[in-house]
């Protein structure tokens, strides 16, 4: 990460056009009822919070599949939040607080371009229940949070819909991690994408650390920047209840943590977005308080001081 990029910037996007279950745009103010900014400096590091963003109006024509609803707004999301997090990053890591998960359509794309500035690749860990990698054409519910990683891979049929995609990323550079609802479509699309996947079983039987610890040193050996998506259904619904998307068997209270623990070690990550988080299904903000506690772990919080073993 470097001197320059110590500090954080918290960027609150409280997109809500990409899901039917309303209560997300209330995330960002959750975050920072949770405390977030005050957890990440108690280790040491200047956090800066940079507000909330709002959409740019994006005009649309209507989309021939019925089922797709939210489609302009989304888009003007998509817009702002490019432009927003290709500007924070510049000089600090931007933690983006979501929000629903359409949101990573712009930071992914920003940080994308950001990448480009510094002539190094962008990888993408992506922690989450689904794969979403719907287009627009193969989403059966229109939930537009269900499609971010197919435009991000450029995948067709975006083109007069979403915002045009500067700066894409390649399939071969994301790793999902945590996978247990995964649509027919999203399978074929999956299949030789070059994406690494672990699903659910993938863990079970492996663990985590020895995937990640792979994918890990490929960014490290690429000088590459590393984004990390955090889906909140990627946590079992039994300790983060506050979302929409509940998929029972997900990733344990240690698993997560470990994750963010490696993450820290890593020293590669630059961003990171926070989604999917639905205050309105919260009980008393259990579900903020571990995501925030879980940002903490991923800027360096630790149980006690280890050397740093390299991956
Ligand atoms: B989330 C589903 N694939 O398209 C769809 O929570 C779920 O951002 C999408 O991962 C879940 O509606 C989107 C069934
Ligand atoms: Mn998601
Ligand atoms: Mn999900
Ligand atoms: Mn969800």
């Amino acid at each position: 990460a470097g001197e320059f990029h110590e500090g954080c910037v918290l960027v609150g996007a409280p997109v809500q056009s990409g899901t039917d279950r309303l209560g997300c745009d209330m995330g960002p103010s959750a975050y920072r009822a949770a405390g977030l900014g005050q957890a990440i400096r108690d280790l040491g590091i200047a956090v800066e919070d940079a507000g909330t963003v709002a959409p740019t109006p994006f005009a649309v024509r209507p989309h021939p599949n019925p089922a797709v609803h939210h489609l302009a707004e989304t888009a003007g999301w998509t817009l702002a939040l490019t432009e927003a997090a290709y500007r924070h990053s510049e000089a600090a890591r931007p933690i983006f607080l979501g929000g629903d998960h359409s949101l990573s359509a712009g930071t992914v794309a920003g940080m994308s371009l950001r990448a480009r500035a510094e002539g190094r690749p962008l990888f993408l860990l992506w922690l989450d229940a689904h794969a979403d990698l719907h287009t627009l054409d193969t989403t059966t519910s229109g939930n537009l949070h269900g499609v971010p990683l197919a435009y991000l891979t450029g995948r067709p049929g975006f083109a007069g819909y979403f915002p045009p995609l500067d700066a894409g990323l390649d399939p071969a550079r994301i790793c999902m991690i945590g996978l247990r609802s995964v649509d027919p479509a999203e399978r074929a699309l999956l299949a030789g994408s070059g994406t690494r996947v672990h699903d659910m079983r993938d863990i079970d039987e492996t663990g985590i650390v020895a995937p990640l610890r792979d994918f890990l040193g490929e960014v490290a050996a690429a000088d590459g920047l590393l984004h990390v998506s955090l889906d909140v259904d990627f946590l079992d619904p039994g300790i983060a209840p506050g979302v929409g998307t509940t998929v029972p068997g997900g990733a344990t209270f240690r698993e997560a943590h470990l994750i963010m623990e490696l993450l820290h070690d890593s020293g590669l990550v630059r961003s990171l977005d926070l989604v999917e988080l639905n205050p309105f299904l919260d009980e008393r903000g259990r579900t903020a308080l571990l995501m925030a506690d879980l940002a903490a772990s991923l800027f360096g919080r630790r149980i006690l001081d280890r050397p740093t073993r390299s991956f």
